[in-house]
């Protein structure tokens, strides 16, 4: 028999590969190194630096599965997930920065772009000199973005939108918009357009006084008549496949990100508990203690055995969104508890920003909200095991 890594039971590192070992050293580095030490304050103060975006993007952080081409390192999504696992164990809200703008940004103008729309566009948002957001949710459409109220109007030479969005991430910094509007043209299919900052008619106010979430900036799209050239259009999806497919991505990425802030509250609550005497002994030398302990040791080592294995098909191309939302819906869920559990651990001292973990506990709140709702998730794998539709 072999050894035990109480911290990696079952040596998730050694089923990597000498590449996935090196990205993970350089994200851990960065995150370590560079948004560890600012990241109390900016949620404290509820600032978002957009030069964050600069520095990821010469880490090689930005649109890691990009082929190098057009900006990216080409990496696979096994690669993706080990650095989304890193930066969310910093803030849920720096992975958020990061993966909006490599899955939900770069991803679409890749896989439904032109060759002129890629050349624009994505080694810009690789280097992290653009600033990319992703427009889906409005403030009626939420759960059910079939039910959109942004519409696209042809013009003679090209469109023009209407319409508002609600609760995007990056928005009020974004250079460049990814959003998605039913087009009359297309028989009031969903259609993706590219928005660049600046445009008459286009605004992003920010949403003020989030609780959860706060180290990223969170804005309103409103777009009032805004007109746009046929060129900014993507030509090569249509229908809510297009904004899927990327949700895919996101979701799978967040998978590995939750399980990284479970993962510091995990050894945060380990640590407070050897270094903490009550009643004369360690609060890791108590039963209820150590129960805690292998509850989230538990749940963090399948979640990333179950993130690994999705990863890995999608490197095949042969992950069904499914199995995504299998492993969204429980590592969101269970880094919740987990952050919730080591919270309480820590005692009126996790309370304070100071210690970490309420910070995680409530950026988690959103992260278990966003992407598809923990129990939207459950209605996707209900349907698939019954084939019968729940939603409505
Ligand atoms: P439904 O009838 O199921 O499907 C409509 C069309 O879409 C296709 N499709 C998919 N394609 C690829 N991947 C998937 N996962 C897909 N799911 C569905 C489907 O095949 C069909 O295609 P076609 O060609 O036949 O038309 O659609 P529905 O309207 O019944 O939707 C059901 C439901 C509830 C599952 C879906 O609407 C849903 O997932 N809702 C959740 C919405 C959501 O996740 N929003 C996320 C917004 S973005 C965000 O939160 C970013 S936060 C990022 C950050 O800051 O990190
Ligand atoms: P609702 O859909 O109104 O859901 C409310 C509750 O009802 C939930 O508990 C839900 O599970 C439940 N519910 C809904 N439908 C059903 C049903 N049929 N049966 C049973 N229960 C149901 N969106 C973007 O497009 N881009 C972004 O960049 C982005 N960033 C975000 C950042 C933050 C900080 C937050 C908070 C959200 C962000 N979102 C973004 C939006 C996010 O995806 C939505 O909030 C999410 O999809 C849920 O939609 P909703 O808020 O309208 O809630």
């Amino acid at each position: 028999l072999g050894g035990f890594d109480w911290s990696d039971p079952f040596r998730l590192n050694d089923q990597l590969t000498e590449d996935e070992r090196m990205i993970t050293a350089s994200a851990r580095a960065y995150a370590q190194e560079k948004l560890q030490p600012r990241v109390t304050s900016a949620y404290a103060n509820e600032e978002t630096d957009p030069l964050i975006f600069r520095e990821m993007g010469e880490m090689g952080l930005l649109g890691v599965t990009v082929p190098e081409e057009y900006g990216g390192i080409g990496a696979g999504y096994v690669s993706y997930g080990l650095v989304a696992r890193e930066v969310e164990r910093v803030d849920s809200g720096y992975r958020s920065m990061m993966s909006v703008q490599s899955s939900l940004v770069m991803y679409p103008i890749y896989a439904y772009g032109s060759e002129e729309q890629r050349q624009k566009y994505l080694p810009k948002l690789a280097s992290g000199e653009f600033i990319g957001c992703f427009g889906l949710t409005e403030p009626d459409a939420g759960s059910d973005p079939a039910g959109m109220k942004t519409r696209a109007t042809k013009t003679e030479n090209g469109y023009v939108l209407n319409g508002s969005k609600m609760w995007i991430s990056n928005a009020p910094i974004a250079d460049v918009f990814v959003v998605w509007a039913k087009s009359e043209e297309h028989g009031g299919k969903i259609r993706g357009f590219i928005l660049d900052k600046g445009m008459k008619g286009l605004s992003a106010p920010k949403v003020q006084n989030k609780a959860s979430l706060r180290a990223s900036i969170t804005g309103e799209i409103v777009m009032d008549n805004v007109e746009v050239g046929q060129d900014a259009l993507l030509p090569y999806v249509q229908g809510l496949k297009g904004p899927f497919g990327c949700l895919n991505r996101a979701r799978y990425g967040i998978s590995w990100g939750a399980m990284g802030a479970a993962e510091a509250c995990w050894h945060a609550a380990r640590q407070y508990g050897l270094d903490r005497l009550q009643f004369n002994r360690p609060l890791a030398q108590t039963q209820l203690f150590q129960k805690k302990l292998a509850d989230m040791q538990t749940e963090i080592t399948l979640g990333l055995q179950g993130s690994l294995r999705v990863g890995r098909l999608m490197d095949e191309a042969n992950a069904a969104p499914e199995m995504i939302s299998i492993i969204k819906r429980n590592n969101c869920g269970k880094a919740l508890d987990i952050a919730r559990m080591a919270r309480d651990m820590h005692g009126g001292n996790g309370i304070s920003l100071e210690f970490q973990v309420i910070r995680h506990m409530m950026n988690l709140e959103t992260v278990n909200t966003y992407e598809g709702t923990h129990d939207v998730h459950a209605l996707i794998l209900g349907r698939a095991q019954t084939g019968l539709q729940a939603f409505f």
